[in-house]
């Protein structure tokens, strides 16, 4: 019975609970929260009120590079006065050891983010050399489209005629040379090229061009050892360099790729939430980040064979659900629903209806393993490199030469755990709509019009005012804030304020589960300028980009507005911010990053870990934008964190000469037509 599995997981200590309400603004959440802690099983809801964050290491100035550390640089009470005389055994100084910290988030959330293009690269090459049927090249269009931008020609020359090429040839050719960007002897980072031409100069003249994705990762480690870079500029060059490497580079590739092989998004509806997940139905819910699995999984879900079988043994079908980013990778291209974001995984499980989780790389906690135990569900580790210690854990390792076979294994193995189910079920019922999968080529077609092909349209009302600006608002969740507080409170602030917002990973399922990815929720929550505009398009808001590999798609959007013109040369010049009200992990360190030194300012939420070093802050905060447009902020209240970056875009709208918004006319049909 569930009661005696879960009195042996309880903690024998009585420990504090965490008010549900206190923990999380949705309601779904809430009630799992709650019913987690009259069953007796812990969350990390919980684990959050017995464990308070160590002070120094949250400011930063914790060093443990070497064994004579950990060395410890608290800051004396009432600040620095005069010098900052602060240092390690080695002598290393508070900014020196910041700054190694602050890049090794770096260069650990580049490496998350590179390596998963690197599998999807793999994976790439496989299907292009036809060593799996499981795979295809599915988007040509894309592939046409980007192939240029490795040097892949699309076109050959015979008999002084040009012909179109041989798609198996480019496909082949075009997956040769992404892989070659991991790891190529010489030569630069060719996809920094598709950075607007200003940009790049910059980069150039700064010496920040990534040479390969891997190099900029181990240099950072190098540097970043007891005794070698002791300057926190020249780290942080390294780190620009690594941070360019991941999000022009490791995730840009990992986005045209997945897109190439599993179809570009386009807008579609699906609902979200916890309330997803069905009782009479098998439920698998897919956790993580690469797509290769979970795509083959959505697959197999689909056929006669799997539904009849589940059929067979009780249940009325399959239902597939996501969570964090793998959930976006499903959701964007197929409509599978998201049944939660970070802080969600836990409390899947505890509704007693979860009969699989089937999780790959990166934001998996390992507690997931004992909420699964108190349950029936079967947790499902699938990826070499991420396995878990506790014998409840079932290994299936995926290979992508038989990968609908792997993913049927998979879901039999669930089907079959269908009726093992022994604990009262209780789903919420809360889930709300939306309409996900934008992406660069869906917001040119929903703002730009088929015939104009361009940004334009987006550009003209920004400076005609109905759109202040836009921001790029992405990352996690974080146990030390209320859950989806941060997010939502924000952008409501932003849309309210005519801000156009885009979206990603975790803080884009918070949006879903808050409805505000409906083209309804604009006339709720919008200002007037920003609510006609989704009115007449028929967009919502807030745009669902995708996953945290997908923040490439914003860099391209917002390189796509700076080429439709009339907002300047660069995208520091753009009325654009970034934002991550919630983040917990390196790679949101990593993204922040990328989109800095692109010329975007960006705010972090909660604390970043800089604050035990003002100098090494400050350059972050201030110097930065001196050199590439972007800078670091940190805003923690979710008013001011929105009021920070509508400042930022007023400055820039001054700046651009567009400050007083054109006189608002009443659109008549043929404006609408055109709009
Ligand atoms: Fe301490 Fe220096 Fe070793 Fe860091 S590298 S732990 S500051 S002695
Ligand atoms: S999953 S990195 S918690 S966004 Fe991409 Fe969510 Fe952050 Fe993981």
């Amino acid at each position: 019975m569930a009661e005696e599995k879960i009195k042996a997981v309880r903690p024998a200590k009585a420990k504090k609970l965490a008010d549900p309400i206190a923990a999380s603004i949705d309601i779904a959440s809430q009630e799992m929260i709650a019913r987690a802690q009259t069953l007796g099983v812990e969350t990390i809801f919980d684990r959050a009120m017995n464990m308070k964050p160590c002070n120094i290491g949250v400011q930063g100035i914790c060093c443990k590079n070497c064994s004579m550390g950990p060395c410890r640089l608290p800051l004396p009470k009432g600040g620095i006065e005069g010098e900052d005389t602060r240092k390690g055994l080695c002598g290393a100084t508070a900014n020196t050891i910041a700054a190694r910290n602050f890049v090794r988030m770096i260069a650990a959330g580049a490496a998350a983010h590179s390596d998963h293009g690197r599998s999807v690269a793999e994976v790439f090459l496989s299907a292009a050399r036809k060593e799996t049927d499981d795979y295809q090249i599915k988007d040509v269009e894309k592939l046409l489209a980007v192939a240029p931008h490795l040097g892949v020609a699309t076109t050959v020359e015979v008999d002084g005629e040009v012909l179109d090429r041989d798609i198996d040839e480019i496909a082949l050719e075009f997956a040769e040379k992404a892989l070659a960007e991991w790891g190529k002897p010489e030569g630069e980072l060719l996809y920094a090229k598709r950075a607007p031409e200003a940009l790049y100069k910059k980069w150039k003249e700064a010496g920040v061009v990534p040479r390969n994705i891997d190099r900029e990762i181990v240099e950072l480690m190098h540097r970043t050892h007891m005794g070698v870079d002791q300057d926190y500029k020249n780290l942080m060059k390294q780190g620009t360099r690594a941070a360019i490497g991941d999000g022009w580079g490791g995730s840009m590739l990992a986005t045209d790729q997945q897109d190439i092989m599993f179809g570009t998004p386009y807008p579609l509806h699906a609902e979200a939430n916890i309330g997803v997940m069905k009782e009479d139905h098998v439920n698998v819910v897919i956790h993580g980040h690469e797509p290769v699995l979970s795509e083959m999984i959505v697959a197999a879900a689909q056929t006669d064979e799997m539904i009849n079988y589940a059929k067979s043994k009780g249940a009325n079908g399959i239902q597939l659900s996501g969570l964090c980013c793998t959930a976006n990778e499903i959701l964007q291209r197929h409509g599978i629903p998201p049944a939660g974001n970070f802080l969600q995984q836990e409390l899947v499980i505890v509704t007693g209806a979860c009969d699989a989780m089937v999780v790959d790389v990166q934001c998996v906690m390992q507690n997931l393993a004992n909420v699964a135990k108190c349950f029936h569900t079967k947790l499902i580790t699938t990826h070499p490199i991420a396995k878990m210690e506790q014998e409840n854990v079932i290994h299936i390792e995926f290979d992508e030469h038989h990968a609908l076979e792997d993913a049927k294994r998979i879901l039999k193995l669930a089907i079959d755990n269908f009726q093992n189910r022994d604990a009262e079920i209780m789903i919420p019922k809360h889930k709300s709509t939306q309409i996900a999968g934008f992406g660069v080529e869906s917001i040119k077609y929903h703002l730009g019009g088929t015939f104009r092909g361009d940004y334009y349209t987006l550009n003209d009302n920004i400076i005609n005012g109905r759109i202040r600006g836009g921001a790029g608002v992405v990352g996690c969740n974080n146990a030390r804030q209320q859950h989806n507080n941060g997010c939502i409170a924000m952008i409501k602030e932003l849309i309210k304020n005519d801000v156009i917002v885009l979206t990603t990973g975790c803080n884009a399922i918070a949006c879903s589960t808050e409805g505000l990815l409906t083209p309804e929720s604009a006339a709720v929550h919008c200002g007037a300028g920003l609510a006609e505009v989704c009115d007449t398009v028929g967009i919502p808001p807030v745009l669902h980009l995708g996953s945290c590999v997908d923040n490439s798609r914003i860099l391209l959007a917002l390189t796509e507005m700076v080429k439709a013109g009339g907002l300047g040369n660069d995208i520091s010049e753009l009325p654009a911010a970034g934002s991550a009200p919630e983040w917990m992990s390196e790679k949101a360190i990593s993204i922040g990053h990328y989109f800095v030194v692109s010329g975007v300012y960006t705010v972090f939420g909660g604390m970043l870990p800089t604050t035990g070093a003002p100098v090494f802050q400050d350059y972050l905060f201030k110097e930065f934008e001196n050199k590439f447009g972007g800078m670091w902020d940190m805003v923690d209240d979710p008013i001011a964190h929105a009021h920070a970056i509508i400042a930022h875009i007023d400055k820039k709208r001054k700046a651009l000469g567009i400050d007083k918004a054109r006189e608002r006319v009443m659109m008549d049909f043929a404006a609408r037509q055109a709009l």
